[in-house]
């Protein structure tokens, strides 16, 4: 099994200081020497030391790249095989050369995520661990890198293997009833096992509880930003952008596509959409527009739907109220900079969804306080602390909820005193559905899939 050596350029292609190419298996170092030639001709290179020298095709003698390899031999390194990294100069013909070099001298291409499924095959890391790796090389705030770094160092694993000793121990002392019936489970004992099994469904709930907002760190907040032509969406896309990125004009119709932006509101990551505006249209271009708006009313996890302080509520405002009932969303009366203040007060009478802000995006008045808006919609308390476990996987979620459903089966069980054996395949059923986040129970074929969605070289 994994007998071969891979090999993959492991930063990212374009023009940098310095590119990686990393080898890992066991031919490793011996591919290594045959490019490899340190300055210092004498000496052998260094373990878990950068060694300074040059990359040269064996075959031809021609010099590729000046470069710094280090050779870190098993099991101190990420994939717990021998690993090699060729840290030459971060330009595409370079690495490729190299990585071509390591193939002809025998290394195979890896495949995405190969270095890290072979961390977790070799136990250095497991599943949980291994997915929150992609999290933090996708992290776009702070915040959602910190979430995944705190499951990377295995805070989501450990609680779960909790659970699941608990439910070892429960079973082992239920078998042994089963074993030894004459040995009756006491009322006591019978007791503390419900009430264990009570405090592990509450302990799941607990997490499962975080996943919302876990996926939202994660994730982002499909935000849309909606409204008539010319009320200022893009104004208010160049505000929370602090750039002008759209293109803003007084003529309505501006803007005819999607223009989407990822931005950084108090540590959430909120992928923003600005559209074209919405009305009856007999231009072609803008009518596709239109309909995408429309469509995206639905994908979105909020709305921003902006209404003109000046044009006052208008049939057009009153099909988008419709359209997006139901759904998260925060009223913006903009440009109040050229109404009265009655004119505001009347039209916020009149609006019956929940929450309205008023501004003057123009003149940045009301931008921070949607902001704060939009991290309280999310996060009513404030944006969790991320020693806390928070889970943010769909796939961990699906698991930790079939857990529960089977601890409260098992649970009912119990209390209506069902036969131990049967009470015991519901408990163990839990146990394997926790064992699928930490990957010791799944499918290889799922697993394979986890790993195929990494990039190339990590
Ligand atoms: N007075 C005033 N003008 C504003 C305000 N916000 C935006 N505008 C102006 O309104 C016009 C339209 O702004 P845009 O941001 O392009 O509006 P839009 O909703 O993206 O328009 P379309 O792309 O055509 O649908 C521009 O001239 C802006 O400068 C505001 O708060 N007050
Ligand atoms: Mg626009």
């Amino acid at each position: 099994m994994r007998e071969d050596t891979i090999s993959a350029i492991s930063t990212s292609l374009g023009e940098g200081g310095i590119g990686i190419v990393r080898m890992s298996g066991k031919e490793a170092f011996s591919i290594a020497r045959k490019i490899f030639e340190k300055k210092i001709k004498k000496t052998e290179p260094e373990n878990y030391k950068l060694n300074y020298g040059n990359i040269k095709d064996p075959e031809t003698g021609k010099m590729i790249d000046e470069v710094l390899v280090s050779f870190m031999s098993a099991p101190y390194t990420y994939t717990r095989e021998d690993v090699v990294e060729i840290n030459c100069h971060g330009g595409i013909v370079p690495l490729k050369r190299i990585l071509d070099l390591t193939l002809r001298q025998g290394a195979r291409l890896a495949d995405p995520g190969e270095f890290t499924f072979r961390a977790f095959m070799n136990g250095r890391l497991d599943l949980s661990q291994a997915e929150a790796v992609i999290d933090i090389i996708r992290a776009r705030t702070e915040t959602a890198g910190e979430v995944a770094v705190s499951q990377v160092e295995g805070k989501l694993s450990q609680k779960i293997n909790l659970i699941k000793d608990e439910i070892e121990r429960i079973l082992t002392l239920i078998e042994v009833n089963i074993d030894f019936p004459e040995e009756d489970i006491e009322e006591t004992q019978q007791e503390q096992l419900t009430e264990s099994m009570k405090e592990m469904i509450e302990e799941i709930k607990q997490i499962l509880k975080t996943a919302e907002q876990g996926k939202v760190i994660r994730e982002g907040i499909k935000t849309a930003i909606i409204g008539k032509p010319n009320v200022g969406k893009s104004s208010l896309l160049n505000a929370l952008l602090k750039e002008q990125r759209a293109i803003v004009t007084e003529i309505p119709g501006t803007t005819r596509d999607l223009l989407e932006e990822v931005i950084n509101i108090k540590g959430l990551p909120l992928k923003v959409i600005d559209t074209a505006g919405i009305r009856h249209t007999s231009d072609r271009v803008e009518k596709i527009g239109v309909e995408k708006a429309q469509g995206l009313i639905s994908e979105s996890d909020l709305i921003l739907f902006i209404l003109d302080a000046h044009s006052g509520i208008e049939e057009e405002d009153r099909n988008i109220i419709e359209m997006i009932k139901g759904k998260k969303s925060i009223v913006i009366i903009n440009k109040i900079d050229l109404v009265r203040q009655e004119t505001v007060d009347h039209l916020e009478k009149e609006i019956t969804t929940a929450p309205i802000l008023k501004a003057s995006i123009k003149f940045e008045r009301g931008v921070k306080e949607l902001e704060e808006e939009i991290a309280a919609l999310f996060f009513e308390k404030g944006i969790p602390e991320v020693e806390s476990v928070l889970i943010s996987n769909t796939r961990h979620k699906v698991s930790l909820e079939k857990s529960k459903e089977f601890l409260e089966e098992a649970l009912r069980g119990m209390e209506e005193g069902l036969t131990p054996d049967l009470v015991t395949i519901d408990l163990k059923c839990s146990w394997e559905a926790l064992g699928e986040i930490t990957g010791e129970n799944l499918d290889e074929k799922i697993i394979s899939k986890i790993f195929s969605e990494f990039c190339i070289g990590k």
